[in-house]
């Protein structure tokens, strides 16, 4: 294939246009300056994506309990044990268990498929960890799942409050338009987070609230709104319903403003600088994300933000809303074709006119009549025996779910598990039946963003081994089932129509989502569709406001709804005193499966830290590189410490990124909680209680290696990609001479007797390095007391070289010192030009006082621009230090 394909970045749900070329086996991306969501730009994520699309690691063939397969025996099984467990134990003791990265042709035919014709609603999607919430929310204010605002609105704004986002490392280039519309308007941004994240630093306000209290400040907003008469009464009597019943428990929620700064813990002059900002700017949209979802009161903090924007009449007009955005690529495509266990098909659920109308459209007498089980109950009803075969897809739930290890347990138990995935991870360990899917740039079809846009990802390389994309999978599951007849498809184009002709279908405007007109595009216009904003409704001009003054409930008005602050499900106790918040960084994406194989995506953060509040740190001791135990009432993870200042007292921070893959015990989601929201089914991500505690490292080590291996037997490990191979960071339990052994058993005979080899055993020091045929470094290993390992800049860059290793080299892997020493970059805090802290702090140093002038001096964010916000945050951090 030649020229530039235009397609859609597959990750953030900022759903940003790429243009890809292939050349030889190389694959260059750049941002579309066509695409209405990004313009051109793209983050460092999705700069990188022409390095992930190498081949090592992928699925190339069907496999049978670890043993290849052809499609038809695997299929054929699949559709057997389907067939059998359902016969059985009926239509509920089967799910699937989905996600928001597949695209939405794919979802489509997994939901028809297991609704209407399996027959059961337990298909539940990873959205329920993310989205489920923000659904709940909107669905009992506005009828219906609609988010009504879209990127302009955020660039039209004079105030942006964004709650629980962290825009500028998880939206990158959301997050830059927001930036370059304030370097214009002076747009005013508050930032309500109980950590001073990077997005925080770019804030004009941070309130770093207590953990959990987004309600207590949206009553206590309701409430100043109503006193200082800043609400909007003839719109509020036109438009909605609650607001009386609403206002009184937020009044008495918040009686007064003590009770909000008290509760809230911020100080007064700052909640009231926000409130006043709030009261007397029109045009204000509230921004929000995990912070809010991911809470087991999660619907009721979304409730809480909507009722501000209800009372005001901010909603439905320019530079106004409520602003839920999404996280992944399809995350809004999975709610439009009803993914979740608790919605039916576009925009419908479970009623008795909507049951009829999908039963009758899809001819599908046998549909579900009832809600399936959402994902946490889903896999616990699979641990317990209810859910006999499941079939999960695009995601990795034993790295992502909450109490992962009980998650672990029921794939485990679970007669039957069928995974499609493109490559190895934690879950397909467990897989009977091991599905090998096309990945991104192999695969076509529609995925929908944060404001509604529907862009095509188009393939530009074929297919790889046996790979199938996963909507041609299920359909031919489906035909194998026996429904030959209502899964006809040959092309993706085919499921778009009909997922659009549904969204129409009796649709005289009640359902807000209508993809009417493009419900009979032909193959050609699918295939040039331009990225379009929905509703689209075949009889009506596209671009008009959505709940502008009409919303989809029944009297045809929101509803306000009246919340009260509540407690997190599991307070913190005396055996597990801090609260763990947990979230993404700026480079990796979810569980590493594709953003861990880029050496320049590792380099920000190469291992799993976690980050510990000052006053936590100091009073038990503990310091930066320590290595700790963190332990909840649900499982425990090692990670390196890093003493914080941006945490509140009590409070600490672990990214959800290290897999098994990644790291011996490093995962969030083992020691997360699986409480849930009562309404969304969401669990309470962002608070689990903990302690923290010094591991007993006697020893720590660290190797050097092309291998792809998983030590064993360690107390801790955790690996970087590398140029040229893998860097792992061991730690050892057991005395230093026992270590050595242990370490020693990783290397492979080559280098056990290997050609470098030195011991100081009093020092407790080793080191052993093996050099292939040509002379070049194969392997190293280094063993030392713990925080004595020496620098490891000049090794990596042998190890980057490829070249054979100089007299000077040897001699340097003896001594364990660099023979002209290496300046070091310290951690890479610009990902795309390889600029280190310590790079940065020299420049602040010497006088670049902004992050224009640190560009200017050393490169920094001078190309993708992700890491602005954390160059701003480096020379905050200094003028403190020089301040103090
Ligand atoms: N780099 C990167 N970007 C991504 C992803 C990724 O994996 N990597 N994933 C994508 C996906 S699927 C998603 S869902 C989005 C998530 O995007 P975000 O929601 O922005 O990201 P998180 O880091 O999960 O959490 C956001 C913030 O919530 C804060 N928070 C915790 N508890 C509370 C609380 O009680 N109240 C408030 N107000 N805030 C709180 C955390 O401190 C954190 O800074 O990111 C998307 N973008
Ligand atoms: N503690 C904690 N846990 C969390 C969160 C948190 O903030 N804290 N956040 C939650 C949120 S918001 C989310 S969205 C989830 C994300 O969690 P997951 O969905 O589990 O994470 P991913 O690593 O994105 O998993 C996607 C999988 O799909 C595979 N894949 C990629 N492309 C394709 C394809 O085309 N077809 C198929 N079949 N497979 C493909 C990838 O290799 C990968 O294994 O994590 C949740 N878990
Ligand atoms: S902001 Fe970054 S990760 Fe998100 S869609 Fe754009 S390029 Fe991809
Ligand atoms: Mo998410």
């Amino acid at each position: 294939m030649s020229g530039e394909v235009r397609t859609t970045c597959p990750y953030c749900g900022v759903g940003c246009g790429v243009l890809a070329r292939v050349e030889g086996d190389r694959v260059h991306v750049r941002g579309d300056p066509d695409h209405p969501s990004n313009f051109g730009r793209l983050c460092s994520k999705g700069s990188a994506l022409g390095e992930t699309m190498a081949l090592d690691g992928r699925l190339l063939h069907p496999e049978i309990k670890g043993q290849r397969a052809s499609w038809d025996a695997a299929l054929d099984l699949v559709a057997h044990r389907f067939t059998e467990t359902i016969a059985q134990h009926g239509p509920d003791s089967v799910g699937f268990y989905v996600s928001g990265q597949l695209l939405t042709e794919d979802y489509y035919v997994a939901n028809k498929l297991l609704k209407g014709f399996i027959g059961t609603a337990n298909i539940d999607t990873n959205s329920r960890l993310c989205m489920a919430s923000s659904v709940a929310g909107h669905k009992r204010a506005f009828g219906e799942d609609i988010v009504p605002s879209t990127y302009e609105d955020l660039e039209q704004a004079d105030l942006v409050v964004l709650v629980g986002s962290n825009l500028a490392w998880c939206h990158p280039v959301l997050h830059q338009r927001l930036l370059a519309a304030r370097a214009t308007r002076g747009t005013r941004i508050v930032v309500v987070d109980p950590r001073r994240s990077a997005t925080a630093e770019d804030a004009d306000l941070h309130l770093a609230i207590r953990p959990g209290t987004d309600v207590l400040l949206f009553n206590g907003l309701l409430a100043h709104l109503a006193a200082q008469g800043a609400t909007e009464p003839d719109w509020i009597a036109r438009h909605t319903t609650g607001f009386d019943a609403t206002l009184a428990l937020a009044q008495a929620d918040a009686s007064d403003r003590a009770r909000v700064f008290k509760g809230c813990d911020v100080h007064p002059a700052d909640l009231a600088r926000f409130y006043d900002w709030f009261a007397k700017t029109d045009r204000a949209v509230t921004v929000y994300s995990q912070g809010v979802n991911q809470s087991a009161h999660g619907t009721d903090k979304v409730n809480a933000i909507l009722n501000c924007h209800l009372a005001t009449g901010r909603i439905g007009r320019e530079g106004t809303g409520p602003f839920s955005i999404t996280g992944q690529p399809n995350a809004m495509g999975g709610r439009e074709v009803g993914g979740l266990a608790n919605q039916l098909a576009a925009h419908m659920g479970f009623l008795q006119p909507e049951l009829d109308r999908v039963s009758r459209f899809w001819n599908a007498p046998g549909l579900s009549q009832k809600p399936g089980l959402k994902a946490v109950d889903f896999f616990e009803a699979a641990r317990t025996g209810q859910i006999k075969a499941l079939w999960i897809m695009g995601t990795n739930p034993a790295v992502s779910m909450p109490d992962a290890g009980k998650v672990r347990e029921a794939l485990s138990r679970c007669p039957f598990v069928v995974v499609s995935d493109i490559t190895r991870t934690d879950t397909t360990r467990y897989a009977d039946v091991l599905l090998p899917a096309a990945a991104w740039g192999e695969k076509d079809g529609t995925v929908t963003n944060s404001e509604r846009r529907i862009s095509r990802q188009r393939a530009f390389l074929p297919l790889p081994g046996e790979a199938r994309p996963d909507w041609h999978i299920i359909t031919d599951v489906a035909c194998r089932l026996g429904h030959a007849d209502a899964f006809p498809y040959r092309t993706r184009a085919e499921i778009f129509r009909e997922h659009a002709a549904l969204s129409a279908f009796e649709n005289d405007g009640e359902r807000l989502f209508d993809l009417g007109s493009v419900s009979d595009l032909s193959d050609a216009a699918y295939e040039s569709l331009a990225p379009l904003q929905w509703p689209v409704r075949r009889d009506a001009a596209a671009g008009g406001r959505l709940l502008a003054d009409h919303f989809p409930t029944p009297d045809g008005r929101a509803r306000l709804v009246a919340v009260r602050q509540e407690g997190p499900a599991r307070p913190v106790d005396r055996d597990y005193p801090v609260s763990l918040n947990s979230g993404r960084l700026r480079d990796q994406w979810h569980t590493m499966t594709r953003t861990g194989h880029v050496p320049r995506l590792m380099t920000h953060a190469p291992e799993p830290v976690l980050d510990l509040a000052r006053r936590e740190a100091q009073e038990q001791d503990l310091r930066d590189g320590d290595l700790v135990r963190v332990e909840s009432p649900y499982g425990e993870a090692l990670a390196r410490l890093r003493v914080s200042d941006a945490l509140r007292p009590g409070e600490a921070f672990l990214p959800m990124h290290w897999s098994g893959l990644f790291a011996a015990r490093a995962s969030a989601g083992s020691v997360s909680n699986p409480a849930t929201d009562a309404l969304s089914g969401q669990p309470e991500l962002k608070h689990v209680s903990v302690r923290v505690t010094k591991a007993p490292v006697r020893w720590a080590g660290l190797l050097l290696t092309h291998r792809d291996i998983r030590p064993t037997g360690l107390l801790h490990w955790s690996r970087a990609r590398v140029e040229g191979g893998w860097a792992y960071e061991l730690a050892g339990a057991e005395p230093p001479k026992e270590g050595v052994m242990l370490a020693r058993a990783l290397l492979p005979s080559a280098a056990r007797d290997g050609l470098i080899d030195y011991a100081d055993r009093r020092a407790g020091t080793w080191r052993a390095a093996a050099l292939d045929a040509e002379g070049r470094l194969a392997e190293a290993l280094l063993v030392a007391p713990p925080g004595q390992l020496p620098d490891r800049t000049w090794l990596l860059a042998l190890l980057a070289g490829g070249q054979p290793l100089s007299p000077l080299d040897r001699r340097a892997l003896l001594s364990g010192r660099a023979p002209v020493p290496l300046p070091d970059r310290g951690r890479i805090v610009c990902a795309c030009l390889g600029v280190g802290v310590n790079d940065i702090a020299g420049a602040v140093r010497n006088g670049a006082a902004t992050v224009e002038a640190v560009g200017l001096a050393t490169r920094a964010g001078t190309n993708c621009g992700s890491c602005r916000s954390e160059i701003r945050e480096l020379i905050h951090a200094h003028r403190r230090l020089a301040a103090e």
